[in-house]
């Protein structure tokens, strides 16, 4: 962010800072940082720096996600959205900045983890995969198209495998990789992602659907874009399950490769037991 600073005007610069900085649960850069660590890493400030990029990433998408092109949002994490606060115009040019900001950010950072060179770009190339087309952008883009259409259920998976399974898996990639972790640990750790992945969807859809913007501290709710949801889908106690049976899956991922780390236990637990 410091380089952002230097090289934007300071009104977009204040507006990128407003987008990554402004709170969040930062799911994203925990579950990097506890990736590595679980890995047997060992170089824990890169490893956090690595871990910014995904925030960088995530809080571009959400600033996007915002404007009015897309959900016209005017309240995030119980504060004005970036672009009320800064203006659409701000908004937009902040999020483009924060994109390759993010990617270079994660090459600079991976290359001073025990992952070498090669390593570094796999780092790399897992974040802007996941970022992209086939990723979240490309499932920005189909929950925009799926607005006042009933998705049926593979449709509801596939869109949210790429807007937030992508990044989160990605993130848990990131993390391993950067250790130098074998590639069976690294695809345990991705089953595992993808898994509370969609966990996390299917709750957030349930708190879509039971609490008010006011706890959540955000709008607009599902309902009010005409979105198809899980909640839609299966009813409350049954996604419920749904999102349960994910975490299952995700604990027998870690056991599968003898992941031993209680905060990502921990942390598959609170995908579904948050409350925001
Ligand atoms: C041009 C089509 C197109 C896309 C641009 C805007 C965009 C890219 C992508 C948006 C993707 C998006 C909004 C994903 C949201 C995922 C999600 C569940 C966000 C909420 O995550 P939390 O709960 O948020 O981790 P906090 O606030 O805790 O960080």
């Amino acid at each position: 962010m410091a380089r952002l600073d230097e090289d934007l005007a300071p009104d977009v610069a204040a507006a990128a800072r407003h987008g990554v900085m402004s709170g969040g649960k930062r799911l994203r850069p925990i579950l990097c940082a506890t990736a590595y660590r679980a890995c047997g890493g060992n170089g824990h400030e890169a490893a956090y720096d690595l871990a910014a990029s995904l925030e960088m990433i995530h809080g571009y998408s959400l600033m996007h996600d915002d404007l009015p092109c897309m959900d016209d949002a005017d309240l995030r994490r119980s504060e004005p959205t970036t672009h009320v606060e800064y203006g659409e115009d701000v908004t937009v040019r902040a999020g483009a900045a924060l994109i390759p900001a993010a990617a270079r950010q994660a090459l600079e950072s991976a290359r001073r983890l025990e992952c070498g060179e090669e390593g570094a770009h796999a780092a790399t190339q897992a974040l802007l995969e996941a970022a992209g087309a086939g990723g979240m952008v490309g499932g920005q883009w189909l929950d925009l198209e799926g607005e006042g259409k009933s998705l049926a259920a593979e449709e509801l998976d596939g869109l949210h495998r790429r807007k937030t399974g992508a990044l989160l898996t990605a993130a848990l990639v990131m993390g391993a990789i950067g250790a130098g972790a074998d590639e069976s640990v690294v695809s345990a750790l991705a089953r595992y992602g993808r898994a509370i992945g969609l966990a996390f969807q299917i709750t957030d859809d349930v708190l879509d659907a039971t609490q008010s913007a006011e706890t959540l501290g955000k709008n607009p709710s599902d309902a009010d874009l005409d979105k198809s949801t899980y909640v839609l889908l299966y009813g409350l106690d049954e996604a419920r399950a749904r999102a349960q049976r994910q975490v299952d899956d995700a604990l027998a991922a870690l056991e599968s490769a003898e992941i031993d780390e209680p905060v990502l236990t921990a942390l598959a637990r609170f995908v579904v037991e948050r409350e925001k």
